[in-house]
Parts: C-alpha cells; sequence; structure tokens
C-alpha cells in the first residue's frame, strides 16, 4: 500500500524500537539517509540501529554512527524495520536477521514495485530528501550529527548539486541542513580522495574505452580478468559520460565468468527502460543490471541495446 508522508511519519512515530537497512553496495544516500534517520529517531528518545549487509566504504566514516553500523548476524527483534533507498529484494541478509511487527519501504526509485507499505517519492532527488521531510513530520530536530547524514544523501546523489535531479527544493534543504551544522567540504574532502591504487585502475580502465553507435554512446568494458585485478571501478563511468557527443555512456564489468554488471548514465535517453530490459533498474539518467552471461556476449547485448534505444529516438 502506498502511504502518505503524514502516514510513514505516523508508523515511525508509533515504534520504540526501530532497525534501518538499505541496499547492499551502499552510496552515499543509503548510508546518509538511514544513519540521518537513526539519529532523528534516538533524537525522539526511541532505539534505532542500523543494519547492512555489505561492506560501509571507509570514506564515510566522517559520518556520525559510521562505527555502530552492525552486519546482519544472529536474529533481533524490532517493532519496526524501515528500508531505504531501494525495495526491500535489495538488502541481503537483513531481511532474514531482523524479526519486525512491521515494515515500511522508504524509496525515491521509481522503478520500486514494493507491494508492502510504502512510501515512493521519485520526484524527490535522494532518499535523504524525503528523510529531510520526515524530520519535519515527526517534529524531530535536526542536530549537527543527523544533518551531516541527510546532507552526504543529498549532496551524493544530486552529483555534489550537479546531476538534473538538482533542485531549488535540495539546495534550500541543503542550505538549512547547513544552519543546522552540516559542513560540506567534510563530505566532499572525505569522498574525493582516492587511493593511489584507484588512480592506476582508472588509467588501466581508461584503455578500455570504446564508443559506439555513432559516437553518442561509449562505453569501459572490462573482462573479468581485468575486473578481478582492480580494487575499485569507482568513478570509471565519469570519464565516459563527459566526452562530447556523448548521450549513453556504460560500464560493464564481467564480475564472473557469466556475471556481468551493467551501469548506465545519460544526458537525455532513458537508460532505466534499458536496463529493464535486462531486468534491472534504475532512474531516467541512471540505472543498471545484471547479465547473467560471459563478456562478449554481454558487450554485444548491451551494445545492440542501447544503439537500438538511440536509434529509436533520434
Ligand atoms: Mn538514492
Amino acid at each position: 500500500m502506498n502511504m502518505t508522508l503524514a502516514e510513514t511519519a505516523g508508523k515511525l512515530l508509533r515504534a520504540q524500537n526501530v532497525v534501518l537497512t538499505a541496499h547492499v553496495n551502499p552510496d552515499g544516500d543509503a548510508i546518509g539517509s538511514s544513519l540521518g534517520l537513526m539519529h532523528l529517531l534516538r533524537g525522539l528518545g526511541k532505539e534505532a540501529a542500523v543494519l547492512l549487509d555489505d561492506d560501509v566504504p571507509k570514506a564515510f566514516s566522517i559520518l556520525p554512527g559510521y562505527e555502530a553500523i552492525q552486519r546482519p548476524e544472529g536474529e533481533r527483534s524490532a517493532d519496526l524495520l524501515v528500508i531505504l533507498d531501494t525495495a526491500p529484494d535489495r538488502i541481503g541478509g537483513v531481511a532474514k536477521c531482523v524479526q519486525a511487527d512491521a515494515c515500511i519501504n522508504i524509496d525515491h526509485h521509481r522503478t520500486n514495485a514494493a507491494e508492502g507499505d510504502t512510501y515512493l517519492a521519485p520526484d524527490r532527488a535522494a532518499t535523504a530528501e524525503i528523510v529531510y521531510e520526515l524530520a519535519s513530520e515527526m517534529k524531530a530536530a535536526f542536530t549537527k550529527d543527523s544533518a551531516l547524514c541527510i546532507y552526504t544523501g543529498l549532496a551524493t546523489d544530486t552529483g555534489f548539486f550537479r546531476y538534473s535531479n538538482t533542485t531549488a527544493r535540495v539546495m534550500r534543504a541543503a542550505a538549512h541542513l547547513m544552519d543546522c551544522g552540516a559542513e560540506p567540504h567534510i563530505v566532499s574532502e572525505a569522498l574525493e580522495q582516492k587511493p593511489y591504487q584507484m588512480i592506476c585502475d582508472t588509467a588501466e580502465a581508461l584503455q578500455h574505452i570504446e564508443r559506439f553507435a555513432d559516437g553518442r554512446a561509449a562505453g569501459i568494458f572490462l573482462d573479468h580478468e581485468t575486473t578481478e585485478r582492480m580494487e575499485s571501478t569507482e568513478g570509471f563511468i565519469d570519464f565516459v559520460r563527459v566526452i562530447e557527443g556523448v548521450d549513453v555512456a556504460v560500464l560493464l564489468k564481467a564480475k564472473e565468468e557469466k556475471l556481468c554488471r551493467v551501469s548506465m548514465r545519460s544526458k537525455g535517453t532513458d537508460v532505466s527502460a534499458i536496463a529493464a530490459s535486462f531486468d534491472g533498474g534504475g532512474h531516467m539518467r541512471a540505472a543498471g543490471c545484471t547479465l547473467k552471461m560471459g563478456f562478449d556476449e554481454a558487450k554485444k547485448r548491451i551494445m545492440a541495446a542501447i544503439a537500438d534505444r538511440l536509434e529509436g529516438e533520434s
């Protein structure tokens, strides 16, 4: 059932012991909105914990509460399980670990087709923006801690207020969070640091750029051997995205012999439709999918799907 913001706040206010979670492979919005809501709920005198079934990148250790993030282990009970920034199918082992009386899903991904109690706001730039709005709905006061976490979700999902999902409303929320103590430079300085190895990996990845669809698309395609060797592929797609004339950028990584992960970005084309044709999802301009096939075939299929889509739109 779709809930209103007020109903969502009501469920949170009625719970005393809340477990918060988000998707595996957590990003700044998943982490920031979970921790932000944790701080808000604790400020209201509730017990709140964040459980994530994945490693949390160390760069986010600047966020208050980072060290309190737990892995799902054993069994635990809660009044309410809150799933943030994803549909309930991407929370890994948390679903099994938490015995909750109720569960709600709060997300801004328009591909979320969840059927349970859901607050879905696809016009919001980040789940953190929804958490920001929930704060006033719950009459919860921002602290320096919650403000920094929520700010981080806003900043990362909007590419530091540069992507097309950046609205005046997001900027006003960010400004208000600064008034409450969030310091943007703490977030950007922590997140722009890169390990030396990552720069070396980037140098190698850039050797694998290919343009296709008459230069309207380009991608980095990494076979299994290359993917294995790399510590991280974060940020690779941004090098492709900025190539002149490129509408659709793609990064394909062969994670296993017969499993390739694909992420796409676009300036105009609906890449979530391309992702959906491979059972993936995401947003109009940022989406991803997994192809259960070898590198060569996956590369051919994704290039064809992107070229077809561009063809259809021109
Ligand atoms: Mn998000």
